[in-house]
C-alpha cells in the first residue's frame, strides 16, 4: 500500500521557505542542505522538490535527479572535509527508521577510525 504524502512534513516546510535551512545546492528538481542533527561532521541531505514520501512512491525521473544530486554532494563534502569516505543512507517508513516523510538521502563524510554518532 502506498501511503499518501503529508505536505506538513518539515522538509516540505523547508522547500516552501517556511522554516530556514542551510542550503548547499539547488537545481530544478532537487535541493540539498545541512542536517540539523548531524551524525558526523558535514552530514547533509539531498531531497526532491516534488512531493514523494520515500523511495516506495518516487518516480524514476525524480529518483535519478536526487541520486545525481546525492553524488554531487558526496563528492563535494568528501573534498571539503578531506574525508576518507562517504556514507549514503536512506530510510523508508518508521519500521526502517524514517522520521521525516519526504524522500531524502543522507550524505555523511567518514573518517578512518571514527564511528557515526548514534
Ligand atoms: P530520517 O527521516 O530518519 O532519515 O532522518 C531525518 C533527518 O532530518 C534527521 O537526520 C534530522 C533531520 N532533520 C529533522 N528536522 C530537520 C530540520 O528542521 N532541518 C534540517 N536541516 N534537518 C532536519
Amino acid at each position: 500500500m502506498i501511503i499518501p504524502y503529508d505536505e506538513n512534513n518539515i522538509f516540505a516546510k523547508i522547500l516552501r521557505g517556511e522554516i530556514p535551512s542551510h542550503k548547499l545546492y539547488e537545481d530544478a528538481g532537487t535541493y540539498a542542505f545541512m542536517d540539523v542533527m548531524p551524525q558526523g561532521q558535514g552530514h547533509c541531505l539531498a531531497i526532491t522538490k516534488a512531493p514523494f514520501r520515500n523511495i516506495l512512491d518516487v518516480d524514476q525521473s525524480s529518483l535519478s535527479a536526487v541520486i545525481s544530486t546525492t553524488q554531487k554532494l558526496a563528492r563535494a563534502v568528501k573534498a571539503a572535509f578531506s574525508a576518507d569516505g562517504v556514507t549514503i543512507i536512506q530510510f523508508n517508513e518508521p519500521a526502517a527508521g524514517q522520521t521525516v516523510f519526504h524522500l531524502h538521502f543522507h550524505i555523511i563524510p567518514r573518517f578512518d577510525g571514527v564511528a557515526l554518532k548514534p
